[in-house]
């Protein structure tokens, strides 16, 4: 079943030019996938096509996303449609399933956004439907876009209300929404987030909350940028959320049909079981600069099913900042769902055995200019060269039996009338370099400190800055008296989960 992307504003479309780009990007098969004849044989090593829900191929073979582009202003559409360099895209966008309406943005007010005229609506909702009778089914859709600015925020909650209204009976809607930096960006990104926030909680069947804040962190902590820049937070966060939604599968057997992959609307229903809490988190293991992956072997059990574990346990979003002396869950979770992507491992340097499958993977990489060159430690590089450790290596384990029962009832805590609220699914195709990695989207009272910062939106409006600009597009103090009731309340049934 397809999922449709809908991209909205500068964000949304940057961001989703960075997601379908990371579930577009040639992933490794794991040894294990192989067959012994491909392991002989001196073709180089499939690359399995990317998550059919996500592209269609055309004839030629090139990845068409099933996507459409929104904005108020062209130039962060255009640059998608035509990016700098066609040969280094690893999927295009259909030409066609662009919308710029008007011409200088909605200036970073969600009022503006979100009443557009209804033409500009009407006109989105079309190409949106010209992309929906190119499947069989009514698909989910995935709406991202920031919550900051004007056109993400207030036209992208226009079009999750108007999907609903068409679609909402068939279909579900998945928001992943940014959330600006705490200070020093637009002066009324609080009123923009929490206007934001409560219109999703009444048309969206599931938001994901990604904080700017947070990934600049790991860019900085992780990945060793010093100065991350937008791309720098994108790649990152397409990569964070094309590991939880690009093709995973419940169990081996169901690996060898697409079909069976876990859809977009399987995540939503199993993670928003009652819709009073729709909004989610994320969290991935490992996160490393790209010239330290190919020299690092990581464990399952006790390496990134421990250490998401452990995140999740003190509430925190990156593997740096984790207390490993909390040993009981520090809030209530509704559900949690695991993917795990990779294997017993890439060959490591001077293992006999694998030989074979080292020598494709070198020839693959030769005729693969996108990709790195075969492990050699950088000259530079500070991160100590783990995989050529000559000291006992972990024994190669398999995805497929990963014992995950550290996030299952009642080494988790969970609500109690949830009666299913831990699911993990698997793949042995590795997520681009990563030789073990995984991915965990949570909901859980950890969405409480997000909604803290509506507090600031409300010192505003108690001095009612701004608001005028807000009535000029019809929003005025009883839409904002509106919104900040329906997040109080969310608020409170989130408290109310560890009581
Ligand atoms: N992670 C990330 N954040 C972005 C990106 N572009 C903008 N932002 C954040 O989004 C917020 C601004 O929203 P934009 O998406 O630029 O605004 P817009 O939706 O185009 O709305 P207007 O320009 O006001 O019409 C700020 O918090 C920025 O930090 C991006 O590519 N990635
Ligand atoms: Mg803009």
């Amino acid at each position: 079943m397809p999922t449709l992307t809908i991209q909205v504003g500068q964000c949304g479309n940057q961001l989703g030019s960075s997601i379908l780009s990371s579930l577009a990007s040639p992933s490794v098969p794991s040894p294990s996938s192989l067959t012994p004849t491909s392991l002989s044989s001196s073709a180089s090593i499939p690359v399995p096509p990317p998550p059919s829900q996500f592209f269609r191929q055309t004839q030629r073979g090139t990845n068409v996303a099933r996507a459409v582009l929104v904005d108020t202003e062209p130039k962060v559409v255009e640059r998608c449609l035509n990016p700098l360099d066609p040969s280094a895209a690893n999927f295009r966008y259909s030409q066609n399933n662009s919308c710029i309406i008007g011409a200088g943005g909605a200036a970073n007010n969600w009022a503006r956004g979100y009443s557009s005229p209804e033409s500009v609506l009407t006109s989105t909702m079309e190409k949106v439907q010209s992309e929906l009778e190119k499947s069989d089914y009514t698909p989910a859709v995935h709406i991202l876009h920031s919550c900051a600015g004007g056109t993400g925020s207030g036209l992208g909650c226009a079009l999750t209300r108007e999907y609903n209204d068409e679609h909402g009976s068939k279909a579900l809607i998945f928001n992943t929404i940014i959330t600006p930096f705490e200070t020093g960006e637009v002066i009324v990104q609080d009123y923009n987030a929490a206007l934001t926030l409560s219109s999703l909680n009444d048309f969206s069947d599931g938001v994901l909350c990604i904080e700017n804040e947070v990934a600049s962190r790991a860019c900085k902590k992780l990945l060793k940028i010093e100065h991350p820049g937008v791309k720098d937070l994108n790649g990152l966060i397409g990569d964070s959320v094309a590991s939880i939604i690009g093709d995973s599968y419940t169990d081996l057997q169901s690996f060898n049909n697409a079909a069976n992959a876990m859809q977009m609307d399987d995540i939503l229903r199993h993670m928003v079981p009652n819709s009073y809490y729709k909004m989610m988190s994320l969290r991935m293991v490992p996160m490393m600069p790209e010239r330290s992956v190919e020299f690092t072997r990581d464990t399952w059990e006790s390496g990134v099913v421990k250490r998401l574990k452990q995140m999740h346990r003190c509430g925190t979003s990156l593997e740096c900042d984790i207390n490993w002396r909390k040993e009981e869950d520090v809030g209530a979770s509704i559900s949690n769902f695991l993917v795990l992507r990779g294997d017993g491992g890439l060959p490591r340097m001077g293992d006999e055995k694998r030989t074979g499958i080292l020598d494709l993977e070198r020839r693959r990489r030769a005729t693969d200019n996108s990709t790195a060159a075969l492990p050699t430690p950088p000259p530079n590089s500070k991160t100590p060269p783990k995989a050529a450790s000559a000291k006992k290596l972990p024994p190669t384990s398999d995805v497929w039996s990963v014992d995950c029962s550290s996030f299952s009832s009642p080494n988790t805590n969970y609500v109690d009338w949830n009666n299913d609220p831990f699911k993990v699914t698997r793949s042995h195709v590795n997520f681009k370099r990563y030789e073990k990695m995984g991915g965990l989207l949570t909901n859980s009272d950890s969405c409480l400190k997000l909604l803290e910062r509506v507090d600031n939106a409300k010192v505003k409006f108690d001095a009612r800055a701004y608001v005028h600009q807000y009535e000029a597009y019809g929003v005025g103090v009883d839409e904002f008296e509106a919104a900040f009731l329906n997040l109080d309340e969310t608020r409170a049934r989130y408290r109310n989960l560890s009581k």
